[in-house]
């Protein structure tokens, strides 16, 4: 590979870390195996609402296979490797009894990735809520955040001596605003997002601090993933709409964490649902600002929808992936100055990528130049961020495999690794070797 396919690095820290994320629900497979509970996402996948009907049973059965993939992270050279712990497969009814053949898968991979030099950094909720959570009001019961953190005492006992990086939440303002337990998104239902935020702050700060605890030089961060919202038109209507949904995605669960304060516009409709000393709990310390960042969003006003808002036509000026999201590195760039100066903590991005639904070709490889393209661009952008003096320290490609891709099913495929889903055969993509290759250069 020429070196000029290779992004401009020369700003980022000696110690940089480069890695890959997944996502339990959407890799492991193996839902109904060794004792695991049912979360909130098989149940989904039987209402019939996910395209071509997929199902997260077998996804890429890294539950079986995780020795292979661990294999792949080798190859690859990363130093760090984000994943995330099923809840219903450690808790099966989320609460009460653990189930230790669940504990024990996670036991297996952490020590083959250690065993492979590469650091574990563990996600505690990426949305695979335990069903019977869900059952009990999910996170619309405050005591949800009781829940959490007897589960995440459970995780820090188990593998706080292997397992320092550790974070609480995956995108919270996701994982609220697309909520099915909020039913019908219309502006009845503004009321309980609300108390679904206030909860999830409160759940991330008790966990925090049960985590300080018991994991002795424990490194703990939050995941957030900031998308400026933008307005579809230049009408007034459009503009308001998206600052309106900017503030509940971008700010609704950092600002909270690591000020201390709700935004302003939010005060008022978070106020019922506060009691004393809340935003005190919520507020806990933290060692880094977990980034995910994939593109801008583009938002219309709807009448009637909670927020009153819908997703809008996106410029036509603006070069799009093959699933249609903007490509716009520089908004990366000024999202990173954004949050260090807001934040002010080190930042590490744990997501970022390139959606399509590339096949391999006639030889059997698999040929992706647009996701190296779009990855180049956006650790340039990244670079430039750093050298304007913002403090990030890690960069995760989303993501190590191909994988359940929620309502998209197995449709959109996010991977350096391809997948096929019949005979689960990884077969790595040219982005694999790019990464590679970039990875290799950058050690000293
Ligand atoms: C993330 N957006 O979600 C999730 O953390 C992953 O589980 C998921 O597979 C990945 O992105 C790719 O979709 C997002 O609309 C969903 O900007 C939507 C957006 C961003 C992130």
């Amino acid at each position: 590979m020429p070196t000029t396919q290779l992004p401009n690095t020369a700003s980022l820290r000696p110690d940089f870390i480069w890695g890959v994320s997944t996502s339990s629900f959407q890799i492991e497979g193996a839902t109904q195996e060794d004792g695991r509970g049912l979360s909130v996402w098989d149940i989904y996948c039987r209402t019939g609402e996910i395209k071509n009907h997929d199902t997260g049973d077998v996804a890429c059965d890294h539950y079986h296979r995780y020795r292979e993939d661990v294999g792949l992270m080798k190859a690859l050279g990363v130093q760090a490797y984000r994943f995330s712990v099923a809840w219903p497969r450690v808790l099966p009814l989320g609460r009460g009894s653990a189930n230790e053949a669940g504990l024990s898968f996670y036991d297996r991979l952490t020590d083959e990735l250690l065993a492979a030099g590469i650091e574990p950094w563990l996600c505690l909720y990426h949305w695979d809520l335990p069903q019977a959570l869900e059952e009990r009001g999910g996170w619309l019961n405050r005591e949800s955040a009781v829940w959490f953190t007897d589960y995440a005492s459970l995780i820090a006992a188990r593998f706080g001596d292997r397992v320092k990086r550790v974070a609480t939440f995956n995108e919270p303002s996701m994982f609220s605003l697309f909520s099915r337990s909020l039913g019908k998104r219309d502006s009845r239902s503004e009321d309980k997002l609300h108390r679904m935020i206030h909860n999830v702050n409160l759940a991330h700060g008790a966990a925090v601090d049960v985590l300080r605890a018991n994991v002795i030089n424990a490194s703990i961060g939050c995941i957030h993933n900031r998308q400026p919202c933008r307005p579809s038109s230049a009408s007034e209507a459009d503009a308001a709409a998206a600052a309106r949904l900017d503030v509940y995605w971008n700010a609704a669960f950092p600002d909270p964490q690591c000020r201390g304060e709700y935004p302003l516009s939010m005060r008022a409709a978070i106020e019922p649902h506060m009691q004393p000393s809340d935003l005190t709990r919520i507020c806990r310390p933290l060692d880094w600002f977990g980034l995910n960042h994939y593109s801008p969003v583009y938002v219309k006003a709807r009448a009637d929808s909670m927020l009153g808002y819908d997703f809008g036509d996106k410029p036509a000026s603006l070069p799009l992936t093959p699933i249609g999201w903007p490509i716009d590195p520089d908004a990366f760039s000024r999202t990173l100055q954004e949050v260090h100066a807001r934040y002010g903590l080190p930042i590490c991005v744990l997501e970022n990528g390139y959606g399509d639904s590339g096949q391999p070709d006639q030889t059997g490889a698999v040929i992706d130049p647009g996701r190296i393209e779009f990855l180049k661009a956006y650790i340039n952008a990244m670079n430039e961020a750093a050298s304007s003096g913002v403090d990030v320290r890690g960069y995760f490609v989303w993501s190590l495999l191909d994988n359940f891709e929620w309502d998209s099913g197995y449709s959109i495929r996010f991977g350096l690794t391809y997948v096929d889903y019949a005979s689960l055969r990884r077969t790595p993509k040219s982005s694999f070797g790019w990464y590679a290759g970039l990875i290799r250069g950058m050690q000293r």
